[in-house]
């Protein structure tokens, strides 16, 4: 991608909308388009104002009337010259007012490409980078915290600190190998085993703290599971508010998964309605569905499990093999309207050791579960200030541990030097890939096609 070329692009989304804002960026951009605006001079006005007027074609015919603002390099997104055009939101006009550009000297941005100029300019690093797109994507609460965290350098701050630390050792070490035959030793051995300590213990964490941050940022999913009839459909449509899945006393209603967002205290759950297991069908089809229930506890990483309070056969079957899926599972025993004696459940819970929630799903009490998860989730998933939330930032984490643990070993069993520095500049270069400092193009080109055209 050439830097030097004026970019354009549609910022806002290509639909119809009140107004469109397309965004211009490069060395010349404001003469380009001063060219085509019929207003101010566009060369002779102060940067960062509003200024109105009408852009005009090459036959100097309007194709819209809009406001603009210029801005000055650096001070701008891209820290390049740069201007941004407020027309009518025409998907027609904007494409008009862009071709006119791109036959006069501009040329079409690819995605992300104002956002990589941005980072190759120096307005920030590449995990802050990589938060503008977290930030844009974010449908919650959790998520938007998270990404501003990231933004505003929370998380390469914590990545440099510890990067500082390996590589002021580093530079003994290489010092050391440098005046390897007067045997010196520049960099001390204990401070250097417990600085190596401290920094997988603080990779550790980062790398537990991914669970976190992929859940609220890809959502978690909830799969609800349990034998035909329970209730299954009922609950979902609770929970939804709506009547999104066909509920009868037919049991075996449900034949396919169905699969629906759904927000609860801040996050975003895939929540999953499953086909009732069961093990005697006649029905291919509801066999096939009996499967892709199973696949879906798989990939869940929790189980809403259901019981119907009228039907204790089996149960301890069902248990033993839910608790083999090793999820967080909440057992709900449902239809808790029509019965209110519980000592066969309470005698069962206690031989499982399992904690019961009772609920009425076609009645809407489903108080003992929404406050469970509740609580669940404040415990695992919130609460936290900062999580990695990046597969590419947990990836690097975890070769950074893996070298930082060769080097320790090696360290203590008294391997030569070189050993231990080699580990160690992996460990820099993997913590530097995550906020920049090392990298190449590949790497940044698969970043940043994963953005938006215009961002
Ligand atoms: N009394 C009572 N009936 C309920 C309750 N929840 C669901 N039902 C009824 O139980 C029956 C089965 O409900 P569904 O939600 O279709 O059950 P399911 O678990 O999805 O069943 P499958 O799709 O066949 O696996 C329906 O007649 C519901 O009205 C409840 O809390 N109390
Ligand atoms: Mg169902």
């Amino acid at each position: 991608m050439n830097q030097e070329q004026i970019i354009v692009a549609l910022a806002s989304a290509p639909m119809q909308s009140a107004i469109h804002l397309i965004r211009i960026s490069g060395k010349g951009c404001i003469s380009l388009v001063n060219k085509f605006f019929k207003g101010k001079n566009l060369e002779k006005t102060n940067p960062n104002q509003q200024l109105y007027g009408h852009i005009v074609n090459q036959e100097g015919k309007t194709i819209d009337e809009v406001m603009l603002c210029c801005f000055h390099a650096p001070k701008s997104y891209t820290k390049e010259e740069m201007v941004e055009i407020s027309c009518h939101g025409s998907v027609y006009i904007a494409q008009k007012i862009m071709h006119l550009l791109c036959e006069n000297g501009a040329r079409p941005a690819a995605a992300g490409e104002f956002t990589q100029r941005a980072y190759l300019n120096g307005r920030f690093d590449l995990a802050q980078a990589e938060a503008v797109a977290d930030l844009i994507g974010a449908e919650t609460e959790e998520a938007i915290k998270l990404a501003m965290y990231q933004l505003k350098g929370g998380i390469s701050n914590k990545i440099d600190l510890l990067r500082t630390d390996i590589l002021n050792f580093l530079s003994l070490l290489e010092l050391e190998l440098d005046f390897a035959e007067e045997d010196v030793e520049f960099a001390n051995r204990q401070q250097l085993e417990d600085t190596i300590t401290q920094t997988i213990h603080h990779v550790v964490q980062l790398i537990g703290s991914f669970k976190t941050g992929n859940a609220v940022k890809n959502g978690i999913p909830l799969v609800i599971a349990g034998k035909p009839n329970a209730g299954k459909s009922t609950l979902l449509n609770h929970l939804l508010n709506e009547e999104r899945a066909i509920v009868s006393d037919i049991p075996g209603t449900t034949r396919d998964t169905i699969e629906e967002r759904f927000y609860f205290s801040g996050l975003q759950f895939n929540l999953i309605d499953t086909a009732g297991i069961r093990q005697n069908t006649d029905s291919s089809i509801e066999q096939i569905g009996i499967e892709r229930t199973l696949q879906k506890l798989e990939i869940a990483e929790i189980i809403f499990y259901m019981f119907d309070m009228q039907d204790i056969t089996d149960i301890e079957k069902q248990v033993s093999e839910i608790k083999q899926c090793n999820k967080k599972v909440f057992w709900i025993v449902n239809k808790s309207d029509k019965q209110t004696n519980t000592p066969e459940w309470e005698a069962l819970a206690k031989k499982e050791k399992i904690d019961l929630l009772y609920v009425s799903a076609a009645h809407h009490h489903t108080e003992a579960l929404t406050q469970s998860l509740q609580e669940y989730i404040q415990r695992e998933y919130l609460g936290r200030d900062y999580a990695i939330t990046n597969q590419r930032h947990l990836h690097a984490l975890q070769q950074t541990k893996e070298s930082l643990s060769k080097g320790m070993e090696a360290l203590q069993n008294g391997f030569s030097g070189e050993i231990v520095v080699f580990e160690l500049k992996q460990a820099v270069e993997n913590l530097g890939s995550i906020t920049g400092k090392i990298s190449n193009d590949e790497v940044l080109g698969n970043i940043f096609s994963k953005f938006c055209i215009g961002k």
